[in-house]
């Protein structure tokens, strides 16, 4: 693919219009990894593909927050999974500040939500209401939670706000923050032995899915600015009294000045699109398969060359 300007003859190359001769900076393009299984294969894949057409690529794991700030800064050259669930209220919030550009959605559209595994419905029949779950409560209590129910939150960094829905809702539940993604399916599989009710943080696309058939929770619907204006919602007086985004964007950005410094890899990020199903795969080839994610991204290009070669040509 890279062309080798020693193959041509000095005269050549003189002849040959700038436009082909406009080629990345050799400088590395960074790319952030952060706690969840097909972001950081998902990074990996794309990281491959960029040094197959002769990038230099760096790895940086960061918090998924803060990274916002870092691409604006130009620290950090661009990011893969924009969640709109996790992630819109920061990359909005960079967005206006300037120095980061959209670089366009996938395919995929994501929900970001609470979730129980099937069996769960068996003992709260009234699910998938939230009303329903708050009715249940008991049924989740814990020593650690007493006689309110317990619900495991993803880590901190994803800002899910759990403890605010719970008080905005005033709902009979203790939010727990687990320390891992790990951690969440390490609880629904504890628990699926006896079929014990529990509610966790979740998404799709995810390997989760194809493992444990379940549900998200049904909260007052998402409005633009529930996060921002305690009007919206039902509760008057407090933010986050809705749901996440049931049909959620997933985007692509970058730093500002990626496209003057790398054109030809910028021109590739704003042709990659990925579906829910390969992003689901994605994550099954570390969660469930347990390979390493740069062995993960290996296997995914060469199984879907055709998908990605598409973006390169
Ligand atoms: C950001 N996440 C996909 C873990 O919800």
């Amino acid at each position: 693919m890279t062309r080798r300007p020693t193959a041509l003859a000095a005269g050549a190359l003189a002849l040959l219009p700038l436009a082909a001769l406009a080629s990345d900076s050799s400088d590395p393009i960074v790319i952030p990894i952060h706690n969840w299984s097909s972001q950081i294969v998902m990074s990996n894949v794309v990281g491959q593909i960029l040094e197959g057409m002769g990038n230099t690529v760096e790895y940086v794991t960061t918090d998924s927050q803060a990274v916002y700030e870092s691409i604006r800064l130009g620290d950090v050259t661009l990011e893969l999974e924009v969640w709109e669930g996790a992630f819109g209220a920061s990359f909005r919030a960079a967005m206006e500040k300037g120095g980061i550009v959209d670089v366009g959605d996938h395919d995929a559209i994501t929900r970001e939500d609470w979730w129980y595994p099937m069996w769960t419905k068996d003992a709260c029949p009234g699910l998938p209401s939230w009303e329903a779950l708050n009715d249940c409560a008991a049924l989740f209590a814990t020593p650690e939670t007493g006689d309110k129910g317990r619900y495991l939150d993803g880590p901190v960094d994803w800002l899910k706000h759990g403890k605010e829905r719970v008080e905005a809702l005033d709902m009979d539940f203790e939010v727990i923050n687990a320390g891992s993604a790990a951690a969440l399916w390490a609880e629904i599989g504890a628990a699926e032995a006896d079929k014990t009710p529990v509610v966790v943080f979740n998404w799709t696309p995810n390997f989760a899915e194809a493992v444990w058939p379940g549900e998200f929770v049904e909260f007052p619907e998402w409005v633009d600015g529930c996060d921002k204006d305690p009007a919206l919602g039902p509760n008057p007086e407090m933010l986050y009294d809705c749901g996440n985004p049931a049909d959620g964007y997933l985007k692509k950005a970058a730093w500002e000045g990626m496209a003057d410094k790398w054109p030809g890899a910028y021109a590739v990020l704003e042709k990659i699109s990925f579906t829910n199903p390969q992003i689901a795969e994605m994550a099954r080839l570390v969660d469930i398969d347990e390979l390493e994610p740069d062995e993960a991204a290996e296997e995914w290009l060469a199984a879907n060359e055709d998908i990605w070669t598409a973006w390169t040509e």
